[in-house]
């Protein structure tokens, strides 16, 4: 069942995507060479909680940290650690969750560690085309494979490869709900969206093939190539007329 939210439920799911939003601006300018992902874990986690909330990842289903952090060949789910120091080139996506007055909200981000490749920049860049016409397929009366279908189209035409094993979510009072938002699709299949409804849109785009390895410590997953892959995540309300970010952050508004 897709749960459809009341005003007072969409208000406090405003609430929540605001601060997981502004976890990534606060976060930002501590990305760079010689860090190490474990400080910015204690970064997010101290944030969050000084804001009132809790990081959703944190003993989700057993997950030892409070963000997500995944640099490069990892496409999502890496760990933070003291041994995983940022170097000059990295990509690296931070995802972050946040639980505040019983609603979760859930965006990330991959960001740029110094000189990235040109390659990096285009696959990064393409990446977020993909989230944001997968956005602007949200409407009432729209399908959910609508958007899957558009990112697909997108990320092909570049030579990229979607991720299928991962998929977006329904979001609020539990971390993940129906529907699954799965990225690649045929445009009109999929439950039909309604106003009220809340799910990420969430695709991982590979530069090379789309399949994926879980790492031995059971949380880590990455390309099978060891090409690089980038992710970008907003949580989406269904409006009356069509969608709005509830995570989106203020250097975005451009962007829609
Ligand atoms: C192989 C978890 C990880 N699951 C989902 C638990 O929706 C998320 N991000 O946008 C999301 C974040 C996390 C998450 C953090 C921890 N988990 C469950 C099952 C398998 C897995 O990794
Ligand atoms: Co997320
Ligand atoms: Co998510």
């Amino acid at each position: 069942m897709i749960s459809i939210k009341s005003s007072r439920e969409i208000e406090l799911m405003r609430k929540t995507c605001s601060l997981a939003s502004q976890t990534l601006v606060y976060i930002e300018p501590f990305i760079k060479e010689g860090v190490s992902t474990q400080y910015l874990n204690e970064l997010c986690h101290e944030f969050i909680t000084k804001n009132g909330a809790y990081p959703s990842p944190l003993n989700y289903r057993g997950f030892p940290k409070s963000v997500c952090t995944s640099p490069n060949d990892v496409i999502c789910h890496g760990i933070p650690s003291e041994d995983v120091i940022l170097q000059d080139g990295d990509l690296l996506n931070i995802d972050v969750t946040t639980y505040l007055n019983k609603f979760h909200g859930d965006t990330n981000k991959t960001f740029l560690v110094g000189n990235v490749s040109d390659e990096h920049k285009k696959l990064v860049d393409v990446t977020y085309q993909c989230m944001r016409e997968g956005i602007k397929q949200v409407r009432p009366g729209g399908n959910i494979g609508d958007i899957g279908a558009v990112i697909q189209e997108i990320a092909h035409s570049h030579g990229y490869s979607v991720v299928e094993d991962y998929c977006g979510h329904g979001i609020g009072r539990e971390f993940h709900e129906e529907p699954q938002v799965v990225h690649v699709g045929k445009k009109g299949t999929g439950p039909k969206m309604k106003p009220g409804m809340t799910f990420t849109i969430e695709p991982m785009i590979n530069m090379g093939n789309k399949h994926t390895e879980l790492l031995d410590d059971d949380w880590t997953v990455v390309t099978t190539d060891g090409q690089w892959s980038a992710q970008f995540e907003h949580t989406i309300l269904v409006t009356d007329d069509g969608f709005e970010i509830l995570t989106i952050r203020p250097d975005e508004q451009v962007n829609f």
